[in-house]
Protein backbone atom coordinates (compact mmCIF):
# COMPACT_ATOMS: atom_id res chain seq x y z
CA UNK A 1 0.00 0.00 0.00
CA UNK A 2 1.07 3.75 -0.13
CA UNK A 3 1.14 6.09 3.24
CA UNK A 4 -0.78 9.02 2.74
CA UNK A 5 0.53 12.46 3.00
CA UNK A 6 -0.35 14.26 6.13
CA UNK A 7 -2.11 17.95 5.83
CA UNK A 8 0.84 19.63 7.02
CA UNK A 9 2.70 17.63 4.18
CA UNK A 10 0.87 19.00 1.87
CA UNK A 11 0.69 22.58 3.23
CA UNK A 12 4.29 22.80 3.28
CA UNK A 13 4.78 21.28 -0.25
CA UNK A 14 3.04 23.33 -1.18
CA UNK A 15 4.25 26.60 0.78
CA UNK A 16 7.95 25.51 -1.11
CA UNK A 17 5.70 25.27 -4.28
CA UNK A 18 4.06 28.74 -4.47
CA UNK A 19 7.50 30.22 -4.18
CA UNK A 20 9.07 28.62 -7.01
CA UNK A 21 6.07 29.63 -8.94
CA UNK A 22 6.23 33.16 -7.48
CA UNK A 23 10.05 33.46 -8.94
CA UNK A 24 8.42 33.19 -12.22
CA UNK A 25 5.79 35.61 -11.37
CA UNK A 26 3.28 33.29 -11.51
CA UNK A 27 0.37 33.52 -8.97
CA UNK A 28 -0.89 30.08 -7.70
CA UNK A 29 -3.66 31.38 -6.11
CA UNK A 30 -4.52 32.74 -9.31
CA UNK A 31 -4.47 29.78 -11.38
CA UNK A 32 -6.35 27.57 -8.26
CA UNK A 33 -9.11 30.52 -8.70
CA UNK A 34 -9.61 30.14 -12.48
CA UNK A 35 -9.49 26.00 -12.41
CA UNK A 36 -12.06 26.51 -9.80
CA UNK A 37 -14.43 28.28 -12.47
CA UNK A 38 -13.90 25.80 -14.97
CA UNK A 39 -16.56 23.04 -15.43
CA UNK A 40 -15.81 19.84 -16.96
CA UNK A 41 -18.90 17.92 -18.37
CA UNK A 42 -18.49 14.50 -17.45
CA UNK A 43 -20.16 12.12 -20.51
CA UNK A 44 -22.79 10.11 -18.83
CA UNK A 45 -22.00 7.18 -21.15
CA UNK A 46 -18.39 6.18 -19.42
CA UNK A 47 -21.13 4.34 -16.93
CA UNK A 48 -22.42 1.78 -18.63
CA UNK A 49 -20.55 1.32 -22.14
CA UNK A 50 -23.28 3.40 -23.70
CA UNK A 51 -26.10 1.23 -23.18
CA UNK A 52 -28.50 3.91 -21.97
CA UNK A 53 -32.10 2.79 -20.65
CA UNK A 54 -33.98 3.19 -23.85
CA UNK A 55 -33.84 -0.69 -24.66
CA UNK A 56 -31.61 -3.22 -22.56
CA UNK A 57 -31.62 -5.11 -25.52
CA UNK A 58 -30.15 -2.87 -28.04
CA UNK A 59 -26.85 -3.39 -28.49
CA UNK A 60 -24.11 -0.41 -29.57
CA UNK A 61 -24.01 0.53 -32.88
CA UNK A 62 -22.53 3.51 -34.82
CA UNK A 63 -19.33 2.26 -35.25
CA UNK A 64 -18.05 2.99 -31.99
CA UNK A 65 -16.91 0.06 -29.32
CA UNK A 66 -17.04 -0.08 -25.94
CA UNK A 67 -14.42 -3.38 -25.09
CA UNK A 68 -14.42 -5.15 -21.73
CA UNK A 69 -16.60 -6.59 -19.46
CA UNK A 70 -15.57 -5.35 -15.79
CA UNK A 71 -18.31 -6.38 -13.10
CA UNK A 72 -20.84 -3.44 -11.74
CA UNK A 73 -21.72 -1.30 -14.89
CA UNK A 74 -25.21 0.99 -13.84
CA UNK A 75 -27.90 -1.01 -15.29
CA UNK A 76 -30.38 1.44 -14.33
CA UNK A 77 -30.82 5.25 -13.92
CA UNK A 78 -30.65 5.15 -10.26
CA UNK A 79 -27.04 3.01 -10.34
CA UNK A 80 -26.01 5.54 -13.31
CA UNK A 81 -26.78 8.60 -10.44
CA UNK A 82 -25.23 6.62 -7.68
CA UNK A 83 -21.93 6.26 -9.74
CA UNK A 84 -22.10 9.45 -10.74
CA UNK A 85 -22.62 11.47 -7.64
CA UNK A 86 -19.26 9.29 -5.77
CA UNK A 87 -17.35 10.19 -9.14
CA UNK A 88 -18.08 14.01 -8.36
CA UNK A 89 -17.41 13.81 -4.88
CA UNK A 90 -13.77 12.69 -5.73
CA UNK A 91 -13.00 15.37 -8.45
CA UNK A 92 -12.29 19.16 -7.03
CA UNK A 93 -14.62 21.81 -8.52
CA UNK A 94 -18.01 21.70 -9.65
CA UNK A 95 -18.69 19.84 -12.70
CA UNK A 96 -21.81 19.51 -15.75
CA UNK A 97 -23.02 16.40 -16.60
CA UNK A 98 -23.65 15.13 -20.75
CA UNK A 99 -26.06 13.01 -21.31
CA UNK A 100 -27.22 11.23 -23.88
CA UNK A 101 -31.10 11.20 -24.97
CA UNK A 102 -30.91 7.52 -24.88
CA UNK A 103 -30.57 7.81 -21.30
CA UNK A 104 -34.30 8.65 -20.90
CA UNK A 105 -36.59 7.54 -18.52
CA UNK A 106 -40.07 5.46 -19.40
CA UNK A 107 -42.43 2.98 -18.45
CA UNK A 108 -42.68 1.57 -21.97
CA UNK A 109 -40.75 2.23 -24.91
CA UNK A 110 -40.42 5.95 -26.66
CA UNK A 111 -39.85 6.26 -30.19
CA UNK A 112 -36.89 8.87 -30.62
CA UNK A 113 -39.01 11.22 -32.31
CA UNK A 114 -41.39 11.54 -29.52
CA UNK A 115 -38.74 12.10 -26.88
CA UNK A 116 -40.06 15.14 -24.39
CA UNK A 117 -38.60 16.93 -21.77
CA UNK A 118 -40.84 14.90 -19.11
CA UNK A 119 -38.56 11.81 -19.82
CA UNK A 120 -35.77 13.36 -18.57
CA UNK A 121 -37.51 15.05 -15.50
CA UNK A 122 -35.57 12.68 -12.78
CA UNK A 123 -32.18 13.87 -14.33
CA UNK A 124 -33.28 17.17 -14.32
CA UNK A 125 -34.04 17.14 -10.77
CA UNK A 126 -31.26 15.44 -9.64
CA UNK A 127 -29.13 17.85 -11.28
CA UNK A 128 -31.08 20.83 -9.56
CA UNK A 129 -30.06 19.10 -6.17
CA UNK A 130 -26.71 18.74 -7.41
CA UNK A 131 -26.43 22.28 -8.65
CA UNK A 132 -25.21 20.90 -11.65
CA UNK A 133 -25.45 22.15 -15.40
CA UNK A 134 -26.76 19.37 -18.03
CA UNK A 135 -25.69 19.02 -21.81
CA UNK A 136 -27.12 16.96 -24.05
CA UNK A 137 -27.07 14.46 -27.12
CA UNK A 138 -29.35 12.95 -29.57
CA UNK A 139 -28.54 9.29 -29.89
CA UNK A 140 -28.27 8.70 -34.02
CA UNK A 141 -26.92 5.30 -33.43
CA UNK A 142 -28.21 1.91 -31.65
CA UNK A 143 -31.43 1.63 -33.57
CA UNK A 144 -33.11 -0.38 -36.17
CA UNK A 145 -33.20 3.00 -38.24
CA UNK A 146 -29.76 3.42 -37.96
CA UNK A 147 -28.62 0.11 -38.72
CA UNK A 148 -27.53 0.45 -42.23
CA UNK A 149 -25.18 2.52 -40.93
CA UNK A 150 -27.34 6.36 -42.31
CA UNK A 151 -29.25 8.50 -40.33
CA UNK A 152 -29.74 11.97 -41.23
CA UNK A 153 -27.89 11.80 -44.45
CA UNK A 154 -30.26 8.73 -45.00
CA UNK A 155 -31.19 8.39 -49.10
CA UNK A 156 -34.79 7.33 -47.37
CA UNK A 157 -37.10 10.58 -46.99
CA UNK A 158 -39.01 9.07 -44.12
CA UNK A 159 -36.37 8.03 -42.10
CA UNK A 160 -34.45 11.14 -42.28
CA UNK A 161 -37.38 12.55 -40.97
CA UNK A 162 -37.54 10.33 -38.09
CA UNK A 163 -34.03 11.64 -37.62
CA UNK A 164 -34.72 15.41 -37.89
CA UNK A 165 -37.45 15.29 -35.95
CA UNK A 166 -35.68 13.31 -33.06
CA UNK A 167 -32.93 15.96 -33.37
CA UNK A 168 -35.43 18.86 -33.20
CA UNK A 169 -37.25 16.90 -30.07
CA UNK A 170 -33.59 16.52 -28.73
CA UNK A 171 -32.80 20.54 -29.18
CA UNK A 172 -36.32 21.12 -27.30
CA UNK A 173 -34.80 18.86 -24.24
CA UNK A 174 -31.78 20.89 -24.19
CA UNK A 175 -33.53 23.89 -23.82
CA UNK A 176 -35.23 22.95 -21.08
CA UNK A 177 -32.70 21.54 -19.24
CA UNK A 178 -31.14 25.13 -19.67
CA UNK A 179 -34.51 27.29 -18.25
CA UNK A 180 -34.62 24.62 -15.51
CA UNK A 181 -31.06 24.56 -14.35
CA UNK A 182 -29.96 28.35 -15.15
CA UNK A 183 -27.33 27.18 -17.53
CA UNK A 184 -27.01 27.08 -21.64
CA UNK A 185 -27.12 23.00 -22.16
CA UNK A 186 -25.06 22.16 -25.11
CA UNK A 187 -26.92 20.15 -27.62
CA UNK A 188 -24.50 18.25 -29.90
CA UNK A 189 -25.32 16.44 -32.67
CA UNK A 190 -23.02 13.45 -34.01
CA UNK A 191 -24.07 11.13 -36.69
CA UNK A 192 -22.78 8.05 -37.22
CA UNK A 193 -23.29 8.25 -41.44
CA UNK A 194 -20.63 7.05 -43.58
CA UNK A 195 -19.59 4.03 -46.02
CA UNK A 196 -17.15 1.23 -45.29
CA UNK A 197 -16.42 1.21 -48.96
CA UNK A 198 -15.15 3.48 -51.96
CA UNK A 199 -18.47 5.76 -52.05
CA UNK A 200 -19.38 6.33 -56.04
CA UNK A 201 -21.07 9.39 -54.63
CA UNK A 202 -19.27 11.85 -51.89
CA UNK A 203 -21.48 14.91 -52.78
CA UNK A 204 -25.17 13.78 -52.27
CA UNK A 205 -25.30 12.52 -48.77
CA UNK A 206 -23.82 15.66 -47.42
CA UNK A 207 -26.57 17.78 -49.80
CA UNK A 208 -28.73 15.83 -47.53
CA UNK A 209 -26.88 16.06 -44.70
CA UNK A 210 -27.08 19.68 -45.07
CA UNK A 211 -30.75 20.20 -45.45
CA UNK A 212 -31.09 17.89 -42.79
CA UNK A 213 -29.36 20.16 -40.00
CA UNK A 214 -30.99 23.47 -41.89
CA UNK A 215 -34.32 21.91 -40.88
CA UNK A 216 -32.84 20.56 -37.18
CA UNK A 217 -31.80 23.87 -36.36
CA UNK A 218 -34.92 25.76 -38.26
CA UNK A 219 -36.10 27.04 -35.09
CA UNK A 220 -34.53 29.53 -32.92
CA UNK A 221 -33.75 28.70 -29.53
CA UNK A 222 -32.59 30.94 -26.91
CA UNK A 223 -29.04 30.75 -26.76
CA UNK A 224 -29.56 31.62 -22.91
CA UNK A 225 -31.11 28.03 -22.45
CA UNK A 226 -29.67 25.70 -25.73
CA UNK A 227 -26.84 25.99 -27.53
CA UNK A 228 -26.30 23.73 -30.83
CA UNK A 229 -23.02 22.24 -31.89
CA UNK A 230 -21.68 19.57 -34.68
CA UNK A 231 -19.00 16.97 -34.14
CA UNK A 232 -17.09 16.21 -37.29
CA UNK A 233 -15.37 12.60 -37.24
CA UNK A 234 -12.62 11.28 -39.68
CA UNK A 235 -13.92 7.63 -39.67
CA UNK A 236 -15.57 5.14 -37.32
CA UNK A 237 -15.83 0.92 -37.47
CA UNK A 238 -17.79 0.30 -40.37
CA UNK A 239 -17.24 3.20 -42.15
CA UNK A 240 -14.08 3.24 -42.79
CA UNK A 241 -13.95 4.83 -46.12
CA UNK A 242 -15.87 7.53 -45.75
CA UNK A 243 -18.17 9.86 -43.17
CA UNK A 244 -20.46 12.19 -44.17
CA UNK A 245 -19.79 14.70 -41.98
CA UNK A 246 -16.36 15.22 -42.10
CA UNK A 247 -14.34 17.73 -40.70
CA UNK A 248 -14.25 20.78 -43.47
CA UNK A 249 -18.33 19.62 -43.44
CA UNK A 250 -19.02 20.92 -40.26
CA UNK A 251 -16.43 23.48 -39.91
CA UNK A 252 -17.86 25.04 -42.95
CA UNK A 253 -21.67 24.30 -41.50
CA UNK A 254 -20.77 25.68 -37.99
CA UNK A 255 -19.12 29.21 -39.99
CA UNK A 256 -22.33 29.17 -42.29
CA UNK A 257 -24.49 28.61 -39.95
CA UNK A 258 -23.00 30.08 -36.02
CA UNK A 259 -23.04 27.04 -34.52
CA UNK A 260 -20.68 25.72 -31.72
CA UNK A 261 -18.25 23.13 -33.38
CA UNK A 262 -17.24 20.27 -31.14
CA UNK A 263 -13.50 18.84 -32.06
CA UNK A 264 -13.03 15.48 -30.57
CA UNK A 265 -9.84 14.31 -30.08
CA UNK A 266 -9.51 10.93 -31.17
CA UNK A 267 -11.85 12.12 -34.54
CA UNK A 268 -8.66 13.06 -36.74
CA UNK A 269 -5.65 10.95 -38.58
CA UNK A 270 -3.18 9.22 -35.33
CA UNK A 271 -0.90 12.20 -35.19
CA UNK A 272 -2.92 15.53 -36.02
CA UNK A 273 -4.08 16.86 -32.49
CA UNK A 274 -6.38 19.09 -31.93
CA UNK A 275 -4.78 21.74 -29.97
CA UNK A 276 -3.36 23.29 -32.47
CA UNK A 277 -7.20 23.87 -34.45
CA UNK A 278 -8.03 26.01 -31.09
CA UNK A 279 -6.76 29.42 -31.96
CA UNK A 280 -7.40 29.30 -36.06
CA UNK A 281 -11.05 27.91 -35.02
CA UNK A 282 -11.87 30.40 -32.55
CA UNK A 283 -10.43 33.79 -34.64
CA UNK A 284 -14.19 32.53 -36.55
CA UNK A 285 -16.22 31.18 -34.39
CA UNK A 286 -17.58 32.49 -30.89
CA UNK A 287 -17.65 29.13 -28.71
CA UNK A 288 -16.57 25.64 -29.76
CA UNK A 289 -17.04 22.28 -27.73
CA UNK A 290 -14.34 19.82 -26.96
CA UNK A 291 -14.94 15.54 -26.61
CA UNK A 292 -11.30 14.86 -24.90
CA UNK A 293 -10.49 11.54 -25.43
CA UNK A 294 -7.43 9.68 -25.94
CA UNK A 295 -7.14 7.00 -29.03
CA UNK A 296 -4.36 4.74 -29.12
CA UNK A 297 -3.75 3.57 -32.75
CA UNK A 298 -7.29 4.47 -33.76
CA UNK A 299 -10.40 6.50 -32.05
CA UNK A 300 -10.55 3.96 -29.10
CA UNK A 301 -12.27 6.45 -26.97
CA UNK A 302 -9.22 5.32 -23.51
CA UNK A 303 -10.21 7.14 -20.77
CA UNK A 304 -7.74 10.28 -20.79
CA UNK A 305 -4.42 10.70 -19.69
CA UNK A 306 -1.90 13.36 -18.61
CA UNK A 307 -0.17 13.13 -21.48
CA UNK A 308 1.16 16.03 -24.06
CA UNK A 309 -1.70 16.02 -26.02
CA UNK A 310 -4.04 16.60 -23.37
CA UNK A 311 -1.38 19.02 -21.98
CA UNK A 312 -1.28 20.57 -25.30
CA UNK A 313 -4.87 21.00 -25.52
CA UNK A 314 -5.17 22.63 -22.39
CA UNK A 315 -2.39 25.13 -22.95
CA UNK A 316 -3.85 26.38 -26.10
CA UNK A 317 -7.31 27.11 -24.29
CA UNK A 318 -5.10 29.04 -21.69
CA UNK A 319 -3.02 30.31 -23.80
CA UNK A 320 -5.63 31.91 -26.30
CA UNK A 321 -7.42 33.62 -23.15
CA UNK A 322 -10.32 31.42 -24.27
CA UNK A 323 -11.75 29.22 -21.04
CA UNK A 324 -14.87 31.06 -21.43
CA UNK A 325 -15.80 30.29 -24.99
CA UNK A 326 -14.54 26.80 -24.49
CA UNK A 327 -17.12 24.26 -23.43
CA UNK A 328 -14.63 20.96 -22.17
CA UNK A 329 -16.45 17.87 -22.45
CA UNK A 330 -15.35 14.06 -21.94
CA UNK A 331 -15.30 11.11 -24.81
CA UNK A 332 -13.96 7.89 -23.52
CA UNK A 333 -15.68 4.83 -22.49
CA UNK A 334 -13.17 1.85 -21.14
CA UNK A 335 -15.28 -1.21 -20.05
CA UNK A 336 -12.46 -3.05 -19.07
CA UNK A 337 -11.84 -1.22 -15.71
CA UNK A 338 -13.53 0.09 -12.63
CA UNK A 339 -15.92 2.81 -14.27
CA UNK A 340 -16.49 5.00 -11.57
CA UNK A 341 -12.59 4.93 -11.47
CA UNK A 342 -12.64 5.92 -14.99
CA UNK A 343 -14.63 9.16 -14.65
CA UNK A 344 -12.63 9.97 -11.68
CA UNK A 345 -9.32 9.48 -13.34
CA UNK A 346 -9.93 10.31 -16.59
CA UNK A 347 -11.87 13.53 -15.27
CA UNK A 348 -8.91 15.06 -12.86
CA UNK A 349 -6.23 14.49 -15.83
CA UNK A 350 -8.12 16.71 -17.24
CA UNK A 351 -8.32 19.11 -14.14
CA UNK A 352 -4.28 18.31 -13.80
CA UNK A 353 -3.80 19.59 -17.54
CA UNK A 354 -5.20 23.02 -16.78
CA UNK A 355 -3.81 23.09 -13.95
CA UNK A 356 -0.46 22.99 -15.50
CA UNK A 357 -1.51 25.23 -18.15
CA UNK A 358 -2.68 28.15 -15.63
CA UNK A 359 0.88 27.75 -13.85
CA UNK A 360 2.65 28.58 -16.74
CA UNK A 361 4.43 32.26 -16.81
CA UNK A 362 3.06 32.88 -19.98
CA UNK A 363 4.00 36.27 -20.53
CA UNK A 364 7.73 35.44 -19.86
CA UNK A 365 7.37 32.62 -22.47
CA UNK A 366 5.63 35.58 -24.66
CA UNK A 367 8.54 37.69 -24.00
CA UNK A 368 11.01 35.24 -25.26
CA UNK A 369 9.50 34.28 -28.33
CA UNK A 370 8.66 38.19 -29.26
CA UNK A 371 12.35 39.29 -28.38
CA UNK A 372 13.53 35.96 -30.78
CA UNK A 373 14.75 34.50 -28.16
CA UNK A 374 13.79 30.91 -28.81
CA UNK A 375 16.64 29.62 -26.72
CA UNK A 376 14.96 30.80 -23.96
CA UNK A 377 11.80 29.89 -24.62
CA UNK A 378 12.92 25.94 -25.29
CA UNK A 379 14.72 26.30 -21.84
CA UNK A 380 12.03 27.67 -19.90
CA UNK A 381 9.49 25.05 -21.50
CA UNK A 382 11.86 22.27 -20.14
CA UNK A 383 12.51 23.93 -16.99
CA UNK A 384 8.50 24.37 -16.47
CA UNK A 385 7.72 20.27 -16.42
CA UNK A 386 10.29 19.78 -13.45
CA UNK A 387 8.11 22.56 -11.33
CA UNK A 388 6.80 21.01 -8.50
CA UNK A 389 2.66 21.32 -10.18
CA UNK A 390 1.96 18.12 -8.16
CA UNK A 391 2.74 19.88 -4.88
CA UNK A 392 -0.51 22.41 -6.06
CA UNK A 393 -2.77 20.06 -7.41
CA UNK A 394 -2.60 17.88 -3.67
CA UNK A 395 -3.06 21.77 -1.95
CA UNK A 396 -6.19 22.08 -4.35
CA UNK A 397 -7.33 18.88 -3.69
CA UNK A 398 -7.20 18.83 0.25
CA UNK A 399 -9.01 22.89 -0.16
CA UNK A 400 -11.71 21.50 -2.10
CA UNK A 401 -12.27 18.71 0.29
CA UNK A 402 -11.69 15.78 -2.31
CA UNK A 403 -8.89 12.74 -1.49
CA UNK A 404 -5.60 13.81 -2.01
CA UNK A 405 -3.42 11.57 -4.24
CA UNK A 406 -4.26 7.86 -4.43
CA UNK A 407 -6.91 7.79 -1.78
CA UNK A 408 -9.08 8.98 -4.10
CA UNK A 409 -9.16 4.70 -5.05
CA UNK A 410 -9.88 4.02 -1.45
CA UNK A 411 -13.68 5.02 -1.76
CA UNK A 412 -13.89 3.48 -5.03
CA UNK A 413 -12.43 0.66 -3.98
CA UNK A 414 -14.95 0.03 -0.77
CA UNK A 415 -18.00 1.14 -3.24
CA UNK A 416 -16.93 -1.74 -5.26
CA UNK A 417 -16.93 -4.33 -2.28
CA UNK A 418 -19.95 -2.68 -1.07
CA UNK A 419 -22.35 -1.94 -4.07
CA UNK A 420 -20.46 -2.38 -7.69
CA UNK A 421 -19.83 -6.01 -6.76
CA UNK A 422 -23.22 -7.04 -6.06
CA UNK A 423 -25.07 -5.69 -8.76
CA UNK A 424 -26.25 -8.66 -11.52
C1 LIG B 1 -18.46 9.08 -31.62
C2 LIG B 1 -18.48 10.44 -31.03
C3 LIG B 1 -19.60 10.72 -30.08
C4 LIG B 1 -19.91 9.57 -29.15
C5 LIG B 1 -20.94 9.89 -28.10
C6 LIG B 1 -21.42 8.66 -27.39
O1 LIG B 1 -17.31 8.83 -32.32
O2 LIG B 1 -17.25 10.71 -30.42
O3 LIG B 1 -19.35 11.89 -29.39
O4 LIG B 1 -18.75 9.13 -28.50
O5 LIG B 1 -21.97 10.59 -28.67
ZN1 LIG C 1 -17.16 12.56 -29.34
Amino acid sequence: MYDQPTEAQIESAFDIARERYDAFGVDVDVAMATLRSVPISLHCWQGDDVAGFEDPDRGLSGGIMATGNYPGKARTPQQLRADLDLAYDLIPGDHRLNLHASYLESDKLIARNEIQPDHFHSWADWAKDNNRGIDFNPTLFSHPLADDGFTLAHLDEGIRSFWIEHCIAAREIGAYFGRELGTPCVTNVWIPDGYKDFPADRLAPRARLKDALDKVFEKRLDPAHNLDAVECKLFGLGSESYVVGSHEFYLAYALANDKVLCLDAGHFHPTETIADKLSAVLLFLPEILLHVSRGVRWDSDHVVALNDDLLAIMQEIVRADSLSRVHIGLDFFDASINRVAAWVIGTRNALRALLMALLEPRHLLRQYEDSGDFTGRLALLEELKGLPFGAVWDYYCLSQDVPVGMTFMDEIRSYEREILSKRA
